[in-house]
């Protein structure tokens, strides 16, 4: 029976515990490049006791990004800042990850706090959105996307493959792909955003190629040593979006080409979605069916905040791993309090000695 507190390995990786953060933007580089306010909220976070910190949806090209101030890993530059902000979360004992991402038709918006949907045309920090199909997300999001040609594809995917292997450079041991919320390797799975006609649109096989193509991509840079992660968007509770029983299949697809673990998540190909069922821990379900019919590892998210909740998902194998964003930013401690609130001996430990001398 494993809990909060044991250990886990994949490859060879191990982490501390099964606590994680989850990967979250923060709209706060300058040209891709993370700053000291990334240094510092994602360290906080491994000094607090999280045994795997997943740096934000990190953009692989510039028209990758979600909006001007998102992270990437187009250049030497970008892998330098990162390396400083992996070196500090692994000398506090976390292991250091990152997502990969790419925007799509979600690309070229505004910051949260400085407006909703895309950036005007006539604003010069804005840019040219690409996606599956010239398709605008809607709502707010009305930039109508150009459809990516063959080359535009193929140009991404060996985007994708130097991004990784420049967090590689930068010392990161975990990497996720994000292929989820409705970004480029989602939106390219989604009935509702692709309506390709040529090999990468259609059936299964025409709209699972580009995810599989690009993961293939970055596993073959990507050391065997170290682990690769997918977060799929499952559902999007719409009735146009692809059957869950089809995201599966993706994810058994992906496992036969080294895929190491699942972290499923929402479609978020549509505004008009409705009956997603919000509520505490409503992602492991799916994450407990992903992983029994798959026979994969599965980490999961969406509205963990509590520590008793977060151990019987752990307990009772429903997930190996749970990633937690808000609550993390709530209490950056938040591994130590569960550690006390659950009544382990050695709860001081999960802090560095610099702190719980005195706590
Ligand atoms: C939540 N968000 C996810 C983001 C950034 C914006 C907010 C991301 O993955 N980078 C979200 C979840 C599901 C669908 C849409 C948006």
């Amino acid at each position: 029976m494993s809990s909060l507190f044991s250990p886990f390995s994949l490859r060879g990786v191990t982490l501390r515990n099964r606590i994680c953060v989850s990967p979250m933007c923060q709209y706060s580089a300058q040209d891709g490049i993370p700053t000291d306010w990334h240094l510092v909220h994602l360290g906080a976070r491994a000094i607090g006791g999280a045994a795997l910190v997943i740096a934000e949806a990190t953009a692989v090209s510039p028209e990758g990004r979600i909006t001007p101030g998102c992270t990437g890993l187009w250049s030497s530059a970008h892998a330098e800042k990162f390396g400083r902000i992996a070196h500090f979360i692994k000398a506090q004992g976390a292991v250091p990850g990152i997502q990969l991402a790419h925007a799509g038709r979600k690309a070229s918006a505004h910051a949260p706090w400085r407006g909703q949907g895309n950036l005007p045309e006539s604003d010069p920090n804005a840019w040219q959105p690409i996606g599956p199909s010239a398709i605008p997300f809607g709502a707010a999001l009305t930039r109508v996307p150009s459809a990516m040609t063959k080359a535009d594809i193929a140009r991404v995917q060996s985007d994708f493959a130097s991004a990784a292997r420049r967090a590689l450079e930068a010392g990161f041991e975990w990497l996720e792909l994000h292929f989820a919320h409705g970004y480029l390797g989602q939106s390219f799975f989604s009935p509702i955003a692709n309506h390709r006609d040529d090999q990468y649109g259609g059936s299964f096989e025409g709209r699972a190629r580009f995810a599989l193509e690009t993961f293939a991509a970055v596993r073959a840079v990507w050391p065997e040593r170290l682990v690769l992660s997918v977060r799929l968007g499952m559902t999007d509770f719409h009735p146009e979006g692809q059957p869950i029983e089809e995201s599966i299949e993706l994810v058994r697809r992906l496992k036969s080409i080294g895929l190491d673990i699942i972290d499923p998540s929402l479609g978020g190909n549509s505004p008009d979605v409705s009956g997603v069922p919000y509520g505490p821990a409503f992602m492991v379900p799916i994450a407990d069916r992903v992983k029994r019919e798959v026979g994969i590892a599965a980490a999961v998210s969406w509205q963990i905040t509590e520590p008793q909740q977060a151990e019987s998902i752990i307990r009772d194998g429903q997930t190996d791993l749970v990633l937690l964003a808000r609550a993390m930013l709530d209490d950056p401690h938040w591994p130590f309090h569960a550690a006390k609130v659950l009544g382990r001996p050695d709860y001081r430990a999960v802090l560095p000695p610099q702190y719980h001398r005195v706590i």
